[in-house]
């Protein structure tokens, strides 16, 4: 991201994470509520672990923010962990640690030497040269995603103000499979409200509650894929022209940064390759009264998912992510001591069978940040108003040219 710069910092069992968030204007007013309600909305899901039953998270915005209102400077802010509590001597940040406070903690003191497949823990060992996989453990732990959610919901304020709306749901876990219907964000809000899965498809719901407790059963773990829509984003946005400007790259980047995520599809994506380009490619058509839906040029179908040569066309953006299955198994699988170069199993921390729910709700806030940042580089400008007046003009001038 080129005028939203955002970072995080903080280890999973550290006392807190830290946010960093510059480049939004000044006078936007900021919704708390709305941060600490997307919070709670990642913590939520069946099949999550021990975790998510002591933490709640909080966000507390600590500079960039007077009076509720944006100042333009650095925004910071951090979210507690409340675990920390229970891991002051294994995370001490001082070279003099505390005694440990419990057996358990005794016990998670001793070095993690056998590394799980699929997590980032022998990588990060040899890279960093630990002895410990912790010290890639800690950071590498999607507890990190707190953060992104809080950050994300900081910029989905600020969208707002342009009529951008998003939603995300859940359309596959393991082998339950939701239907495949192009939802509204107003369809997936109001359909998956009570499910603990973030389904859209009350079958498909209990279907993905099955697999998870099958897997939990089993001592092993499920992955799925989300999708995240978004409406009302301005066509335009990002560029043709230049391989780091096309905004179906840049959502691409921010959402398999997301932890467990292995591909990503926009639109019908993956399905496009299998079909000749008469069934893909979305008609356009033209309608003077503007009946059809908000815009003069109209589409009967979305296969593009709203973007077309790295440009938002106007349509919905529709992206999905298919997340792997947790790497931290109870039932174990291969993996070798790093230093005696035994084969043993690889070790088991407390985790979650399933957290796909969770992690729709990261992808919803990754293209949030993407957007926003997609809008900073359209209409940017120090002010809040100068910045929605560069947008009424850009948007006046669509108009002209008969959107
Ligand atoms: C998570 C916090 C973690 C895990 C999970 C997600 O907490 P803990 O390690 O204390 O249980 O529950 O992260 C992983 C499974 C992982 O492999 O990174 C969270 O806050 O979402």
């Amino acid at each position: 991201m080129k005028h939203l710069i955002f970072h995080t910092a903080g280890e999973s069992h550290g006392p807190q994470l830290t946010g960093f968030l510059q480049g939004l204007p000044a006078g936007l007013s900021i919704d708390f509520e709305r941060i600490d309600a997307a919070l709670a909305e990642r913590q939520k899901g069946f099949g999550r672990g021990g975790r998510m039953k002591i933490e709640h998270d909080r966000c507390q915005v600590t500079s960039g923010v007077r009076h509720g209102v944006t100042l333009g400077s650095p925004i910071a802010f951090v979210i507690e962990n409340r675990d920390w509590e229970n891991w002051r001597s294994v995370m001490s940040v001082q070279a003099e640690k505390p005694a440990p406070a419990s057996d358990r903690e005794r016990q998670m003191s001793a070095p993690r030497t056998v590394p799980r497949p699929g997590h980032a823990d022998l990588a990060g060992a040899l890279k960093y040269d630990f002895e410990d996989l912790r010290n890639v453990l800690e950071r590498a732990s999607a507890r990190e995603t707190a953060a992104r959610v809080a950050a994300g919901a900081v910029a989905g304020v600020f969208l707002s103000q342009f009529g951008v709306e998003t939603a995300c749901h859940v359309v596959r876990i393991g082998g339950a499979v939701a239907p495949d219907k192009a939802l509204t964000v107003a369809e997936i809000r109001m359909a998956t409200a009570d499910s603990d899965v973030r389904c859209a498809d009350p079958a498909a719901a209990v279907a993905m509650h099955d697999e998870i407790r099958a897997a939990a059963a089993a001592g092993d773990t499920l992955g799925g894929i989300v999708e995240v829509v978004a409406s009302g984003v301005v066509a335009g946005l990002g560029d043709h022209i230049q391989w780091d400007t096309k905004l179906d790259g840049r959502l691409a980047q921010a959402l398999m940064s997301v932890p467990s995520v292995k591909a990503v599809e926009i639109g019908d994506g993956f399905g496009q390759a299998a079909r000749r380009g008469s069934t893909v490619h979305d008609e356009i058509h033209y309608d003077f009264a503007r009946t059809q839906t908000g815009s003069r040029f109209y589409r009967k179908t979305n296969r593009a998912g709203g973007l077309e040569g790295g440009l938002t066309n106007g349509m919905d953006i529709v992206v999905r992510a298919a997340a792997k299955p947790i790497s931290t198994l109870n039932k174990p699988l291969a993996s070798v001591d790093i230093h005696t170069k035994e084969a043993q199993s690889a070790f088991v921390e407390r985790s979650d069978v399933c957290s796909v729910p969770a992690a729709a709700v990261v992808c919803e806030a990754m293209v949030l940040l993407v957007l926003a940042d997609a809008y900073l580089g359209a209409f940017g400008g120090g002010a809040m108003n100068d910045v929605l007046e560069r947008f009424h003009a850009y948007a006046a001038r669509l108009d002209r040219f008969g959107r």
